[in-house]
């Protein structure tokens, strides 16, 4: 994440103010410091200078971002034995962390406003709201009180991870464009320019100023004519929103860019199209499962200037993970995240499952070169997807703006390693941003309702739900998936083109028979992919229409309310 890129933005879309937090204590600098102090903006200088007296740090560095202070930093924690160098790899260094902070902890990421129906809704069953944790401003101080005052006080003890779980907290401020975080190192809670700030933040920025901040992939699909489109695509976390951003199509003759695996920043246009940016600098992807058949582009990605945390280690200086499908050489041994020696087979994993990679965009072979266009890139299609092993189709087209809202507003997934959740169920996450939702979901529904009726002239982009983890009776998955992804971005395309039949479903517009390139595949059934089990779908209706309207109570709009009692009558009339 570069701040540098972050703030080029924000200086486009609203100031965000930096937190004083009063304290008699004085802070101390070096002359060097000072230096570096006194070139701040007075505003920054201020939010440095009362942090420093509140948490009573001995020594305060400004950071430059420069290569030198990287290596710097890097050799400083190399001799503390806080990372290790991977001398496999120029530049490449991993980091193993405590194994209780690991994962986003959703379960202390709260939202400070004065009213809670601005942060959460009131769901209707009296129980306490699953889309996000409100916490009031008075209860805030207490508990920011009993963490930040003196916490760096003591000395970091070498060689080991410095966390707090017991107290961690990360807590956002919207009203103040304000983010406090405190006790975690893991990227979602300390990397506060990307869960926190671009999402959760931006997403309030974006409904008060009449943008959006989505959790969204942006790429760009070029058919062998050459035509180019982008599309955003919406996944929950570790659902393959990187190996779709990079992917390499099977189709020949298709192409595919890169503008960001994990955000996007959404405004339209004066002319009414729908114009995307990432604003992130690097990726900070899923390790296990990533591989040279998996994502080649991603391999290539991170085979340099690359932090890694909580992956295994090879003993000639490599990295190691579940799938990751290169041979271990004779004499070559492997060490776990944890420590211990490892050899395939072992009970646990040599990786974390939420291990991670943390590298610079730059260096994806396939970055499309507009991925830095400060105007952002037009978007015709948005995509929504999950992991889904039973039931929901390879992919359907919305009818219509509200109902591609509301197909986003039923998102469902299996549950991932990126957060603290056990175990493999399916989970509600509308637009994939349960965990990011910086205001009321609600309202957030209302706002993109409302993309339609406001400003005159657009162009909305088409919607579709795709879902490349449908699985047979014996849990095979019904598609290849990876690189053959691109013929369900062919399909989408010709769609817009007014070129691809489509059948139409209770649930949306499938692809009508043949109209899907399915060439040189061998033993994919498109019966199965396709199918829509009328028991499944009773099911899957109902859910839904009882998630939305127990836990979005009365901010649930009416159009959603409406589509999902129509989704009810069509599938019971299949
Ligand atoms: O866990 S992170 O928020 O850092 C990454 C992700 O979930 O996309
Ligand atoms: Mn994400």
């Amino acid at each position: 994440m570069s701040p540098a890129r972050i703030l080029r933005w924000c200086r486009h879309l609203a100031h965000p103010r930096l937190s004083v937090w009063p304290s008699s204590r004085q802070a101390h600098w070096t002359a060097n410091q000072q230096e570096g102090v006194g070139a701040l903006p007075g505003h920054v200088r201020e939010f440095v200078e009362s942090s420093a007296r509140l948490c009573a740090p001995q020594d305060i560095h400004v950071c430059t971002g420069s290569e030198h202070e990287a290596q710097s930093m890097l050799g400083l924690m190399e001799a503390q034995s806080q990372v290790v160098r991977l001398p496999r790899h120029q530049n490449c260094w991993l980091a193993c962390t405590d194994p209780r902070d690991v994962a986003r902890v959703e379960s202390r990421t709260v939202i400070v406003t004065d009213s809670q129906r601005d942060t959460v809704p009131t769901p209707s069953d009296g129980t306490a709201s699953k889309l996000g944790n409100w916490m009031s401003p008075q209860v805030f101080e207490r508990e920011m009180g009993l963490r930040f005052p003196g916490c760096m006080k003591d000395g970091l003890s070498p060689s080991t991870w410095p966390c707090n779980p017991e107290k961690t907290l990360i807590a956002h401020l919207p009203d103040q464009r304000e983010i406090l975080s405190f006790g975690s190192g893991y990227g979602g809670n300390s990397l506060l320019g990307k869960k926190c700030f671009a999402l959760r933040i931006a997403s309030r920025m974006a409904k008060d100023e009449g943008w959006l901040a989505e959790h969204m992939l942006i790429l760009a699909i070029t058919n062998p004519a050459g035509r180019k489109r982008y599309v955003a695509a919406a996944f929950p976390s570790a659902c393959g929103k990187t190996n779709l951003a990079m992917m390499k199509p099977l189709l020949p003759g298709w192409k595919v860019g890169c503008v960001g695996d994990d955000i996007a920043w959404m405004r339209f246009d004066s002319e009414g199209r729908l114009r995307a940016i990432n604003p992130e600098n690097g990726f900070f992807g899923v390790a296990p499962g990533t591989s040279w058949k998996t994502n080649p582009n991603a391999m290539e990605t991170i085979s340099r200037n690359t932090i890694f945390t909580n992956v295994g280690r090879t003993s000639d200086g490599g990295v190691y993970w579940e799938g990751i499908d290169t041979p271990i050489p004779p004499g070559v041994t492997l060490t776990s995240w944890t420590g211990s020696p490892w050899t395939p087979g072992d009970a646990e994993p040599c990786a974390h499952p939420n291990s991670r990679f943390c590298t610079p965009a730059s260096q994806c072979p396939i970055m499309d070169p507009e991925w830095e266009s400060p105007q952002g890139v037009p978007i015709d299609a948005i995509i929504f997807g999950g992991r889904r092993p039973e039931g929901v189709p390879l992919v359907y087209e919305a009818f219509n703006w509200p109902h591609g809202i509301f197909i986003g507003s039923a998102m469902r997934s299996e549950s991932t390693a990126a957060a603290e959740h056990k175990g493999r169920v399916i989970l509600h996450d509308p637009f994939a941003m349960r965990p990011f939702l910086g205001y009321n979901l609600g309202h957030y529904l209302q706002h993109w309702l409302n993309m339609e009726t406001e400003g005159s002239g657009r162009h909305l982009p088409r919607i579709f739900h795709v879902n490349w983890f449908r699985k047979d009776r014996e849990g095979s998955y019904l598609w290849p998936g990876f690189g053959d992804n691109c013929r369900v971005l062919d399909w989408i395309c010709r769609r817009l083109d007014g070129e691809a039949d489509a059948l139409e479903t209770p649930v949306g517009y499938v692809p009508a028979p043949g109209s899907l390139d399915l060439s040189g595949l061998q033993g994919v059934q498109a019966e199965a992919l396709f199918s829509l089990p009328k028991a499944f779908w009773e099911h899957e209706a109902a859910q839904i229409r009882e998630y939305l309207t127990v836990q979005l109570g009365p901010d649930l709009p009416p159009a959603i309310l409406w589509e999902a009692e129509n989704l009810q009558r069509r599938v019971a009339e299949m």
